[in-house]
């Protein structure tokens, strides 16, 4: 383990199959490199490493909420566990030359576990549990917001969510049918699409590259870049960084959103 910026604590991975850096400031997976590939993930040059601020890009998991919290407005944005200083519990070799590691978190009344593999593939694994001693069920949102790094969002195609009706957060949350096309991204686009189990396949041309995106545990998937307008405005987020990223979150949000028993369970997995 070093210390990375901020004097945050990194975990640099470097194994036969790949390469990847986690960070145990809110179980972060800040770079993943397959083997023979440029990074996968993409992060800002603004971003922030400090105890109290999210990092900006890789993987930021949302959770106990989603965005706003509703009910408390000075909550942090996305909840708690991208600020909390998780633990590491494990670190080994794969069977096929990559390395895992996992981390936990608690979050009363919830513990979490998370499993990050990096290989040829990169497999995460968030798995919720409600402590047993808890009075009542417990609901809670999960996301696993990748930024995925890409050649030019405007020449990028996002395939299989062609059917799904979405929540279009940049026109005052409306609801949308399915547009039947595939995604490309010419303007602001911030979209939670609803009730889908489907794996999404992310063409970039640019980079000679298709990243394909699967998931299981996971109802809701959103596709968000902030353009030119929102980039401007975000300190973390440099003015002329949106066209390198697009994000594909798998998530469990809204209507979605996971009720767990007293000493139940869930694992959400992109
Ligand atoms: O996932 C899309 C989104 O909810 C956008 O609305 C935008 O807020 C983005 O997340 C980033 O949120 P953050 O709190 O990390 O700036």
């Amino acid at each position: 383990m070093s210390r990375g910026p901020g004097g945050l604590t990194k975990l640099l991975l470097d194994a036969p199959a790949a390469q990847g850096a986690i960070y145990l400031h809110g179980a972060h997976v800040a770079h993943w490199q397959p083997n023979g590939h440029t990074p996968v993930l993409w992060m800002s040059r603004q971003s922030n490493y400090a105890e109290d601020k999210p990092i900006r890009g890789g993987v930021p998991i949302c959770f106990p909420w989603f965005g706003p919290n509703l009910q408390d407005s000075k909550a942090p944005a996305h909840g708690l566990a991208r600020l909390h200083a998780w633990k590491l519990s494990a670190v080994a070799r794969t069977s096929s030359q990559g390395i895992a590691c996992e981390l936990t978190a608690d979050l009363a009344p919830f513990q979490l576990t998370y499993r990050v593999e990096f290989d040829q593939v990169l497999r995460l694994s968030l798995t919720t549990r409600l402590s047993s001693s808890h009075d009542r069920p417990a609901r809670y949102e999960d996301a696993l917001h990748t930024y995925f790094a890409v050649s030019d969002v405007r020449n990028i195609t996002i395939e299989g969510l062609q059917s799904v009706d979405y929540i279009d957060k940049v026109d005052q949350a409306k609801k949308k049918t399915a547009t039947g096309e595939a995604i490309q991204i010419t303007s602001e686009t911030d979209r939670v699409y609803l009730n889908t189990t489907h794996a999404c396949r992310l063409l970039d041309p640019g980079q000679h590259r298709t990243i394909l995106v699967e998931k299981t545990g996971s109802r809701s998937t959103i596709v968000w870049n902030p353009w030119i307008d929102k980039s401007a405005k975000m300190p973390d987020f440099g003015d002329d960084e949106w066209p390198e990223m697009v994000c594909i979150e798998t998530a469990n949000v809204g209507d979605h959103a996971i009720e767990l028993q007293p000493g139940g369970a869930h694992k959400t997995m992109p």
